[in-house]
């Protein structure tokens, strides 16, 4: 049901990014470790958090195929953005005919994009982006992020805006563009309504901390809390153990509104316990491949590109659920 489409949302000043085309992709380039025309590719990915994650990298590693003309070098960086700053920096090293980088945070990348502006290698940006000038960086696909919290505040304040209602937030990574933008499109939809946070701390988009966080919420406030806003759908399953075991019914003593719609999700709110998701696409592999092809081709290529989202009520997940794609 959700196609992915990439709606071409050009934010580029500078819409043109011109690479000479002898730079990267001549099997005389350094990094060319395949053939002419074989494209290599440096990968770093954040690391493996969620099933949003595995399902980017899956779609990552099937678009980077040998058939289709790439030689991909892959590395997940934990959660680290120490260690993923490195794997960049060593596919700078390696001489690579590209880079393409899921920022875990969104600052500290201004160093190592230069090196790699330097040493003439373009870094294409999936998934979350960086603070770094635009100018390092060739290309983001990626997705509204600011847009799917508007869209998770907007049903929050539609079902409960109107009424003295508590809630708690299990935010991402902090410091990452997925989570700073979510929260804020979140908060500017709940604006001026009769919604209390009682607290928001992160859970790193993970299941084991989206649980251990819920547990700390639920032995400050218990049942006072009526809704949980989790900024993944992993972390909104882990805190469904933790609302369990406290003796309490989720999707009705504590309604949750998530994030992603990975299949884990989907079958939560198809059972009722989520009550709405906000899709986050990560089948980015394939608009990513091809804008990669066309920066080493020394081909124009759009600053942006923005995939485009949908979200679900229970109703419509049950509908979808055996369809789903990831
Ligand atoms: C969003 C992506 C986030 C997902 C999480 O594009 O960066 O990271 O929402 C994942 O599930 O860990």
């Amino acid at each position: 049901m959700s196609q992915v489409k990439s709606v071409v949302t050009a934010i580029a000043m500078l819409g043109v990014v011109a690479l000479s085309a002898t730079a990267c992709a001549s099997s005389s380039s350094p990094g060319g470790s395949g053939g002419d025309d074989v494209i290599t590719v440096g990968f770093a990915q954040t690391g493996s958090e969620s099933g949003w994650r595995s399902a980017n990298t899956e779609s990552i590693k099937e678009a980077f195929s040998a058939e289709n003309g790439f030689d991909l070098i892959f590395n997940a960086a934990d959660n680290k953005p120490e260690a993923q700053i490195a794997a960049v920096r060593s596919f700078i090293n390696q001489g690579v005919d590209a880079i393409v980088l899921a920022p875990i945070v969104s600052d500290g990348w201004d160093d190592v994009l230069k090196e790699a502006k330097d040493a003439g290698i373009p870094v294409i940006l999936e998934d979350r982006t960086v603070s770094a000038s635009e100018d390092l960086y060739a290309s983001w696909i990626g997705l509204d992020f600011e847009q799917e919290g508007k869209t998770a505040g907007e049903w929050v304040a539609e079902n409960f805006g109107s009424k003295p209602t508590n809630m708690v937030i299990l935010e991402g990574t902090t410091g990452s563009s997925a989570a700073t933008d979510r929260q804020t499109g979140f908060d500017a939809a709940v604006a001026g309504t009769d919604i209390t946070v009682l607290d928001s701390q992160t859970g790193n988009f993970t299941r084991a901390e989206g649980k251990t966080v819920m547990e700390g919420f639920l032995q400050k406030f218990g049942s006072e809390i009526n809704v949980l806003f989790a900024h993944n759908d992993d972390m909104g399953l882990g805190a469904l153990d933790a609302i369990k075991a406290a003796g309490m019914k989720p999707g009705t003593d504590i309604q949750i509104v998530t994030i992603d719609a990975v299949k884990d999700g989907m079958t939560a709110l198809a059972n009722g316990e989520f009550n709405f998701i906000v899709e986050c696409n990560p089948l980015l592999g394939e608009k990513t491949a091809e804008v990669v092809k066309s920066v080493v081709a020394g081909e124009s290529v759009d600053k942006t590109y923005i995939v485009e989202d949908q979200s679900f009520t229970q109703e419509q997940a049950k509908e979808v659920l055996d369809s789903r794609p990831y």
